[in-house]
């Protein structure tokens, strides 16, 4: 691939995600040259990047491993670097809590470690989370709110949270935490409450099975777009300073209104399909979000494009395309 010296290159890590393969999207656009870092698989994981695949550079590394990082950092030379990847999956932190905190915590400090060892000047954003808030202290949620996590996941984006602001005060780099809400699109894995329930009423209404089984209806989120959340990734990166900003819409559901809404797009009542099954519910629960972005919306200029009622449509169309093309085949 080609590359002009005034061209930027981007390294993602976390690219075969739902943000990563959106911030791809757009960092190509905008005219990037984008590395992502994946690990190695037996089987083929670009299923979200298939359409962008040859426009970018995919390197091996993995983030419980030093080596790798350092060797990517030193190879790719990024003048940016978005680190999105993680165990991602609230439930899984309870059932494998070392390994997440292996990636999601000190694979921050990896990555930044490689950063201050090659060129202390390349630009850091870490994919921090509204799961800090956890038991939240006040609403809505700001920079400002201090931070009581209620998952093993939680725990561990507080730590890669401090250890992006500490690399920023111990070394003076570049390295911004962007807080993000919940945010979602037809991108999710299907194990996230948004994706479950679109795929679910698809595949209801396509008469592919009879019922939804869910958890905690009463759970509320600030749920946006993925597409708006990762424009502000790299608005945050174009700077003059790092700092941390909140990414929320400021409007909260409960998964509850999020299944009535999908439900009811398709002309189904949710009550006659929904099921409650204690498998699901957590040992601890974040009850409620709800964020206050007006520190990204007057320095960043960001605000989401997508409101709460097109994402629920969209997903859902989504799924039902997706799933009426293979029932047809
Ligand atoms: P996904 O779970 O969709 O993607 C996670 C990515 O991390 C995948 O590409 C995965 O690779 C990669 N990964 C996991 N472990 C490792 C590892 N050890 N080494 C290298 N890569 C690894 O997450 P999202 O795209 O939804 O989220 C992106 C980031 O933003 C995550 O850090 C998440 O915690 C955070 N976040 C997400 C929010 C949301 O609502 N989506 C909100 C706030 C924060 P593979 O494909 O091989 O599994
Ligand atoms: P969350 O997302 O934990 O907020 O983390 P998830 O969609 O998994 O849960 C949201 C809420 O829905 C309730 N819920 C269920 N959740 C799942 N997964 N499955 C169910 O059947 C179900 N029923 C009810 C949950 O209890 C919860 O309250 C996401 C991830 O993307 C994190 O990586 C990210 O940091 C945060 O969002 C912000």
């Amino acid at each position: 691939m080609g590359q002009s010296l005034a061209q930027k290159t981007a390294l993602i890590t976390g690219i075969t995600g739902q943000d990563g393969s959106y911030l791809a999207e757009l960092l190509l656009q905008e005219g990037y040259r984008v590395v992502g870092m994946t690990r190695r698989s037996s089987t083929d994981v670009h299923e979200r990047i298939e359409h962008i695949v040859e426009r970018v550079d995919i390197v091996s590394g993995d983030l419980l491993d030093q080596t790798s990082m350092t060797n990517i950092i030193a190879q790719v030379r990024p003048d940016e670097v978005y680190n999105l990847a993680a165990q991602s999956f609230v439930p899984t932190s309870w059932t494998q809590p070392v390994l997440t905190g292996e990636f999601t915590a000190l694979g921050v400090t990896r990555v930044l470690e490689a950063i201050r060892a090659i060129d202390p000047s390349i630009k850091f954003y870490q994919a921090s989370s509204s799961e800090m808030f956890g038991k939240v202290a006040e609403a809505p949620q700001n920079e400002r709110t201090p931070f009581y996590p209620r998952s093993p996941y939680g725990v561990a984006k507080v730590y890669g949270h401090w250890i992006t602001v500490n690399y920023r005060e111990s070394y003076g780099l570049f390295a911004t935490s962007g807080i993000s809400f919940n945010h979602e699109s037809e991108r999710r894995a299907k194990e996230f409450v948004t994706r479950k329930i679109s795929d679910g009423v698809a595949r209801i209404k396509l008469g592919l099975t009879q019922e939804l089984r869910l958890g905690n209806l009463d759970a509320r989120r600030d749920w946006g777009y993925a597409g708006d959340y990762v424009r502000a990734m790299w608005l945050m990166l174009q700077q003059p300073q790092p700092d941390d900003f909140v990414i929320a819409t400021g409007r909260t559901h409960s998964v509850r209104d999020f299944v009535r809404l999908a439900f009811a797009s398709v002309d189904l009542d949710y009550e006659k399909y929904v099921v409650q099954d204690l498998r699901f519910v957590r040992p601890a629960e974040v009850d409620v979000l709800i964020g206050d972005a007006s520190k990204a919306r007057e320095l960043l200029g960001w605000q989401p494009n997508v409101t709460f009622e097109e994402l629920v449509d969209t997903m859902v169309r989504a799924d039902l395309e997706r799933l009426g093309r293979l029932v047809r085949v």
